[in-house]
């Protein structure tokens, strides 16, 4: 393989629209694993920052980044932590890199819409689940692993404060790995938007909802997926269909005995939304505020459940990677063999 049409499969957006693939200032630079990886056909799954940076107390965030990397490479595929350090987007984060989102003072939150500003302005900055899945289909990485999506915030009709997560999802083929939407937000709401934007949802062998630091979020969803075979599956069918244009959340709940407290929970979020209305906290700020106030008032609990919920869907996204690069017949831009 020449150089150029290795680079034009690794950036296909760029080389649609370039005779000769140009690497400039702002363009997507690859960790050098990642690099590794996609030249020995091995399977990567992406991971996102902002819970990293913005999601995770620290110092405990630098030591779950280091954790949920390495849960990956135990099931034998590759990290790709994507974030931005001084105006590069990065696919692919060193051990520096990492701790530097994890431990550096204004990081900023990015999501999709800010990608270009924050590169311009050699930002350093964590990407949210929007900004991360916009990202790895770019980079033709087919998995992605996260805690918990974001989605419809509780009296959105009055705020319109809904995730980008969702738009971008509508149009971002990915898979998605979570333990379903952040219980601080409206789920049902959040999953008829989903409907709305054609995003398909399944969950990983149930048919309930998962509410993050809860089991059961209170709703069911329409399919069951049962084995990272069968996710393989929709993978491929989707790709040979060429039809949707969307994700495919693929929901992991926490086993019941491994979920936060429900009572616990229910009054800790009721005390978050009140501080939250009487600090006048809104916008970007409205999820990290929520969390922090979950892993501060629950005694580590929250986050003890937090972390798990992230190696359990870093674990599973793997295996899904795994089987998606192994199947024979796996699509261009959805495995990275070569
Ligand atoms: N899941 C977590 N912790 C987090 C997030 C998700 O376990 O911090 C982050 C994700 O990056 C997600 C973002 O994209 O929260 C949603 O933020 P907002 O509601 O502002 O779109
Ligand atoms: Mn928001």
């Amino acid at each position: 393989m020449t150089w150029c049409s290795a680079l034009a499969g690794w950036r296909p957006r760029a080389s649609r629209h370039r005779t000769v693939a140009v690497v400039t200032d702002f363009a997507i630079r690859y960790g050098e694993h990642v690099t590794r990886a996609r030249r020995d056909g091995r399977p990567v799954v992406a991971l996102e920052s902002t819970i990293i940076s913005h999601g995770l107390p620290h110092p405990d965030n630098l030591r779950v980044a280091h954790e949920i990397e390495q849960t990956v490479r135990d099931q034998g595929a590759v990290p790709a932590t994507i974030g931005m350090i001084g105006g590069e987007l990065v696919v692919g984060l060193d051990d520096a890199q990492i701790e530097h989102l994890a431990l550096a003072e204004g990081v900023a939150k990015l999501s999709v819409r800010d990608l270009a500003v924050a590169a311009a302005r050699r930002a350093d900055g964590a990407t949210t689940v929007a900004a991360t899945s916009a990202v790895a289909a770019a980079a033709g990485i087919g998995v992605f692993a996260t805690g918990g999506l974001g989605g419809v915030h509780r009296e959105a009709n009055l705020t319109f404060d809904e995730s980008a997560d969702l738009t971008t999802l509508a149009h971002t083929p990915i898979v998605v790995v979570c333990a379903g939407v952040k219980s601080i937000l409206d789920v049902g709401a959040t999953l008829e938007r989903l409907e709305t934007l054609g995003v398909a949802v399944a969950g990983y062998r149930t048919k309930r909802f998962p509410g993050f630091f809860i089991t059961d979020g209170g709703f069911d969803v329409d399919w069951e997926l049962d084995s990272p075979e069968q996710v393989a599956d929709v993978i491929r069918a989707r790709a040979d269909q060429n039809v949707g244009a969307g994700a495919l959340i693929l929901a992991n709940p926490l086993p019941v005995d491994q979920q936060l407290d429900p009572d616990l929970h229910d009054r800790t979020l009721s005390e978050g939304l009140s501080l939250l209305a009487r600090g006048g906290i809104t916008g970007k700020a409205v999820t990290p505020f929520l969390l922090s106030h979950f892993h501060e008032s629950t005694d580590g609990q929250s986050l003890e459940v937090n972390v798990r919920i992230i190696l359990r869907n870093a674990e599973l996204a793997a295996k899904i990677a795994v089987a998606t690069a192994t199947s024979a017949t796996a699509p261009l831009g959805f495995s990275v063999s070569a």
